[in-house]
C-alpha cells in the first residue's frame, strides 16, 4: 500500500485564459499569467492511495462519491502512469482518491485549478514522476497548470500541436512582491450557470472579438504584464489587470448566445474601484473577475485599511452575523474621511450585498501532509454521500 496527501492553492489570473486551440488536449489560444493565492484560507486537499488489495478505482469529491470514469480525471491518471517510475506491477494497482476544497466549488473561484493541481501533485509523488508536472495538471483543467507552483506564474500557450511546449513557469516567487494583497469579494457562492469550458467553447465558435484579442492584444499585453510584475510596477500591473478582465467579459458578451458572469454588484465593485482611484488621483486598487460574479481586488498592504474602510462604507456588511464576514488576514480598517467620501461620488448600497470577503496574499505551491483523508482500507475518514 502507498499513500500521499497534498494541499494545493488556487490562482487568480491577471492575464486571462479564455479559448482553446485544442479542446481534447486543453491547449489555450493565448498565454496567461496568474498569481498563486496563499493557502491559509483557500486550498484543495487530496489523498491518493494505491494497494494490491483494492478491487476497484474510486473517487470522493467534497464528501460525495463521484464517477471515476470522468474523462479529465482519466486524462490525468493516464498521463501520470505514462511517466510513472514505480515498479511495473504497482502501476496496475487500483487507486483511491479523496479530495476536499476549503471554498465553494465551481463558483468562479478557481476550484478546478486547485483541485486538479492537487490531484496531479499527489499522484506525481505517489507514482514517482520526475520533471515538470504542469502539463499533466493542464490535462485535467487548463488553469490547474498554473497552480502547481507558487508566486507569479505564466502559462505558455506553446505552438506544438500535441502540446509539448504548453506548460507553466514561475515568473517570480511569492517573496518577490510580499506587500501585494488579494481581497476576494464573494458576491455569490453558488455554482455558476455556464461552466468556463462551455463558455469558452461558445466564444471560440461565435466571437469575432475573441479572435482579435488572441491575435492582436494578448501577446503584447502578456509581455508587458510580466515586465510590470518583475519591476513591481503596481500602476501598470493594475491597469493591465483591469483591462484584461474587462476584455474577456466583453468577449463573453460578444459570444452568441452571450455568457454573462458578472452581475450588478460585480459592476458596482468595478465602478467603486475606478471612483476610488480617481478620488485619490492614483491607481491604488485593481479588480479582476473570472467566470462568475465574485471580484478579486489586488492592492498593496499599506492601502488595505483605507480601501476596506471605504468598501465597508459603500457596501455595508450584513446586519446579522450568521456567517463569518471578514476572513483571512486581519485588517484594522480606517474610516474614510469626509473629504474622501465627497470626492468618491458613489452610491451607498443596502447592507449585505457581499456574502463574505477573504483577505489573502501571494502564496507558495503545493505542500505534502502527513495526515490523510482515507483510512488503511482506502475509505474516507468522514461520512459521505453515495454516487447518484
Ligand atoms: C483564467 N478562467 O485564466 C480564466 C479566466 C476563467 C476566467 O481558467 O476548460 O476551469 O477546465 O480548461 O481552467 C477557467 O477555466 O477551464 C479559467 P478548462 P478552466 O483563470
Amino acid at each position: 500500500m502507498s499513500v500521499i496527501t497534498c494541499r494545493a492553492p488556487c490562482n487568480i489570473a491577471v492575464i486571462k485564459y479564455w479559448g482553446k486551440r485544442d479542446e481534447a488536449l486543453i491547449l489555450p489560444t493565448n498565454d496567461s499569467i496568474s498569481i498563486t493565492i496563499d493557502m491559509r484560507e483557500m486550498y484543495a486537499e487530496t489523498t491518493v492511495m494505491i494497494s494490491q488489495d483494492f478491487k476497484e478505482d474510486r473517487i470522493w469529491l467534497n464528501k460525495k462519491e463521484e464517477d471515476i470514469k470522468n474523462p479529465r480525471l482519466q486524462n490525468c491518471l493516464n498521463e501520470i502512469k505514462k511517466r510513472s517510475n514505480l515498479p511495473g506491477h504497482m502501476n496496475d494497482w487500483k487507486v483511491r482518491i479523496c479530495s476536499i476544497n476549503s471554498f465553494p466549488t465551481a463558483a468562479g473561484l478557481a476550484s478546478s485549478a486547485a483541485g486538479y493541481a492537487c490531484l496531479t501533485a499527489a499522484l506525481a509523488k505517489l507514482y514517482k514522476v520526475e520533471g515538470d508536472i504542469s502539463s499533466i495538471a493542464r490535462s485535467g483543467s487548463g488553469s490547474a497548470c498554473r497552480s502547481v507552483m507558487g508566486g507569479f506564474v505564466r502559462w505558455y500557450m506553446g505552438s506544438d500541436k500535441h502540446g509539448a511546449d504548453s506548460f507553466a513557469k514561475e515568473i517570480a516567487p511569492s517573496s518577490h512582491w510580499p506587500e501585494l494583497r488579494a481581497l476576494l469579494i464573494i458576491v455569490n457562492s453558488e455554482r455558476k450557470k455556464i461552466s468556463s469550458t462551455i463558455g469558452m467553447r461558445r466564444s471560440m465558435e461565435t466571437s469575432e472579438f475573441l479572435q482579435h484579442r488572441i491575435a492582436n492584444v494578448v501577446p503584447e499585453r502578456a509581455d508587458k504584464m510580466e515586465r510590470a510584475i518583475i519591476e513591481k510596477d503596481f500602476k501598470i500591473f493594475a491597469e493591465l489587470t483591469m483591462k484584461d478582465s474587462n476584455q474577456i467579459h466583453a468577449v463573453c458578451l460578444d459570444t452568441y448566445p452571450p455568457c454573462t458572469y458578472m452581475n450588478d454588484i460585480s459592476y458596482s465593485i468595478a465602478d467603486f474601484v475606478h471612483s476610488y482611484n480617481d478620488a485619490v488621483d492614483d491607481v491604488k486598487v485593481a479588480y479582476t473577475y473570472d467566470a462568475g460574479p465574485n471580484a478579486t481586488l489586488y492592492l498593496m498592504e499599506e492601502d488595505l485599511p483605507a480601501v476596506i474602510g471605504a468598501l465597508d462604507h459603500f457596501f455595508p456588511p450584513p446586519e446579522d452575523n450568521t456567517v463569518l464576514y471578514k476572513r483571512g488576514l486581519r485588517i484594522e480598517e480606517t474610516k474614510p474621511s469626509q473629504e474622501l467620501l465627497e470626492k468618491l461620488k458613489f452610491r451607498k448600497h443596502s447592507p449585505g450585498q457581499f456574502e463574505y470577503t477573504i483577505c489573502s496574499k501571494v502564496g507558495d505551491g503545493p505542500v505534502y501532509l502527513k495526515t490523510h483523508l482515507l483510512n488503511d482500507q482506502g475509505i474516507p475518514l468522514f461520512e459521505y454521500n453515495k454516487s447518484s
